[in-house]
């Protein structure tokens, strides 16, 4: 039976982003409803329960900082913390601020309709519901619309089949099984080391090898607990004013205006600490430059020659076809260890391609391969997926699939010219995924509370980003972003793992700091760029 009601703020996704933005929202005094299409709180954290998952920025910084009894109360008590623990800290806030009451569970978002003459969204959901809200915020996740790869024949398969973005709750006991794994991405490299402990054969299906860290993750000491909770301010600060959204120090130094031994003991450091943003950011050119580049990527592949026995397995495991960060860098617990085992294999589809999936497992151009079950850790439709998967049209109709057909555009990564009172959270063209996304979330959500307040003060019924706002800020991200090596890469940053998908690094480069710095500037300019009527 279809029902209507009416609110001040649609919140769309009940993750890390939509529990702060209602949080923030109801201290305005605006009535708020979230919608999320999982049973239960979480994003991310909700979805992904495969073996291994776990955050790959200390917990002390990927976590909220919005609350210091929040911090304070809460104990990390890993470096690196795992799903079980980070969904169990995103129940507790959503309990902690009784946000439980506002949300809407189970339930998917299907369109979103601008009416021009009331100024206000009509969103739509596949429970007959329609809402009205003068505001809509999409919380809706850039890792959110999970992508199985384009390789016929995969629902002939008679064993069992996982993604692990849609793991079952109660997990997977892979014992005694031959298993094959399609993909080596972050999901894949945290799950081959378990799922090798059970199963009796694996097999892994690599198409571009990933360079991965170790990351070195272990209990933290109460003196280390207690030394951040006496420091918690000092910290945030630094992680609020820096690039990435972990504290660092940014220089300017070339990799090639120091010694070999210096450049080594610096990646050395950051290989030992399990910290990719340290190695990212230890010199001013290895992001730009591709012979700056290449020395940490010979880094690691020593590394790797070093862990993994075989030689031949080694050299397929060694990234040779891209720019060491310009995929994201995964952090493994025992993954290139992994390969040292004799049930473990490796496949490089790039010399044996997959051919199709059939009733008893997978068949590359070369071989056969049965298997009782098979894991796709194959990815995301990132960052724009989950919005273009909602009919979202703004003024006149316009539907913003047909706006972003050629790639994404948006003012700040956080709103869109002709959809107004609509903001993005984590948005294309912000800088969301080049940082601990918890940082940039905190930012984006705060920055939306204050421009919905100021509307709401000074009468407003509409605010909407000029397309000459947009426009400049969309030339400004692909001007940074064409000046370095993230766009010389086939990955979810550019949107190249999906067929036809236009391909436009999807993240801003310019930093947390400096993206900080201009919202602040916008905001203090009174929304310099948006139009109130
Ligand atoms: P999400 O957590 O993705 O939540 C979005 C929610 O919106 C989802 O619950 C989804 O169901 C809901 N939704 C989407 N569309 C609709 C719709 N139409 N209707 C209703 N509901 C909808 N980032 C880091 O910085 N550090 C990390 O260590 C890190 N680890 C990660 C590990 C994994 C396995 C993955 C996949 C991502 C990781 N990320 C990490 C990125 C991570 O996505 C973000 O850090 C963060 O959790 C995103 O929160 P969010 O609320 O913005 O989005
Ligand atoms: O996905 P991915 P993910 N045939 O896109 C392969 C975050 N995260 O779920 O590179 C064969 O990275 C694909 O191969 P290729 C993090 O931001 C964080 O692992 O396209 N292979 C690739 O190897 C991360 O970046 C953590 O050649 C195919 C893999 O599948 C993001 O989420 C943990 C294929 C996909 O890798 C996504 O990570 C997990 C095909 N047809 C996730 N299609 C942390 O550690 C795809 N592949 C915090």
């Amino acid at each position: 039976m279809s029902s209507s009601s009416e609110v001040d703020v649609v919140i769309v996704g009940a993750g890390i982003s939509g529990l702060y933005q209602l949080y923030k929202v109801r201290n305005l005094g605006l009535r708020a409803r979230v919608i999320e299409a999982g049973s239960g709180v979480g994003g991310t954290w909700y979805w992904n329960k495969y073996p291994g998952a776990r955050c790959d920025i200390e917990s002390t910084f990927y976590s909220y900082s919005f609350s210091p009894e929040l911090e304070q109360e809460w104990i990390w008590k890993e470096k690196f913390t795992g799903q079980k623990e980070i969904l169990r800290y995103v129940n507790h806030v959503a309990d902690r601020f009784d946000l439980r009451k506002d949300i809407t569970f189970d339930t998917r978002v299907t369109s979103a309709i601008y009416d021009e003459s009331a100024k206000r969204w009509k969103v739509h959901t596949d429970s007959e519901e329609t809402i009205g809200a003068q505001f809509l915020v999409m919380a809706t996740g850039v890792l959110s619309v999970s992508k199985m790869p384009e390789v016929p024949g995969i629902d002939k398969f008679q064993g069992n089949s996982y993604h692990t973005a849609q793991w079952p709750d109660n997990g997977v006991d892979f014992t005694g099984q031959r298993v094959g794994v399609i993909g080596t991405g972050s999901s894949a490299v945290q799950s081959i080391p378990i799922i090798a402990k059970q199963a009796s054969e694996l097999t892994v299906f690599q198409r571009t090898p990933a360079f991965c860290l170790p990351a070195g993750n272990r209990p933290l000491t109460d003196h280390e607990i207690a030394q951040t909770k006496a420091n918690y301010a000092t910290l945030r600060e630094a992680e609020r004013n820096s690039r990435a959204g972990i504290p660092a120090v940014p220089t300017t130094k070339s990799a090639f205006e120091v010694s070999d031994d210096e450049r080594r003991a610096k990646y050395e450091r950051g290989w030992q600490d399990g910290n990719f943003i340290h190695i990212i950011q230890s010199y001013s050119d290895v992001m730009i430059n591709k012979e700056a580049n290449e020395t940490i990527c010979e880094f690691v592949r020593e590394k790797i020659r070093s862990i993994v026995k075989d030689p031949q397995t080694a050299e397929t495991l060694c990234p040779r076809s891209y720019a060491f960060g310009t995929k994201r860098v995964c952090l493994e617990s025992g993954y290139y260890d992994a390969f040292n085992s004799d049930h473990v294999h490796l496949v490089d589809l790039r010399k044996t391609p997959l051919v199709e999936i059939t009733a008893s497992g997978i068949r590359t151009s070369e071989a056969e391969y049965d298997l009782d079950a098979i894991v796709y850790a194959t990815g995301y439709d990132a960052v724009t997926g989950a919005l273009n998967r909602i009919d979202i049209r703004g003024k006149g109709g316009v539907s913003l699939r047909e706006k972003w057909s050629d790639g994404p555009r948006t003012y700040l990564g956080l709103a869109i010219a002709g959809f107004p009172n609509l903001f993005v959270v984590t948005g294309p063209q912000s800088p969301s995924v080049f940082t601990n996304m918890a940082a940039s979330i905190e930012q984006h959500v705060n920055w939306i509370a204050d421009c919905i307040a100021y509307a709401r003060r000074e009468g407003a019924a509409e605010i909407d980003a000029s397309a000459d706002a947009e426009e400049a800020w969309v030339a400004h991200a692909s001007a940074i972003a064409e000046s370095t090596l993230y766009m010389c890469t086939n990955s979810w940053y550019t949107g190249s793992n999906v067929p036809n998908k236009p391909r436009v690094l999807l993240g801003y480069l310019g930093g947390l700091d400096n993206y900080t710095a201009k919202c602040n500037d916008v905001a203090a300019k009174q929304y310099e760029g948006f139009l109130l009527t």
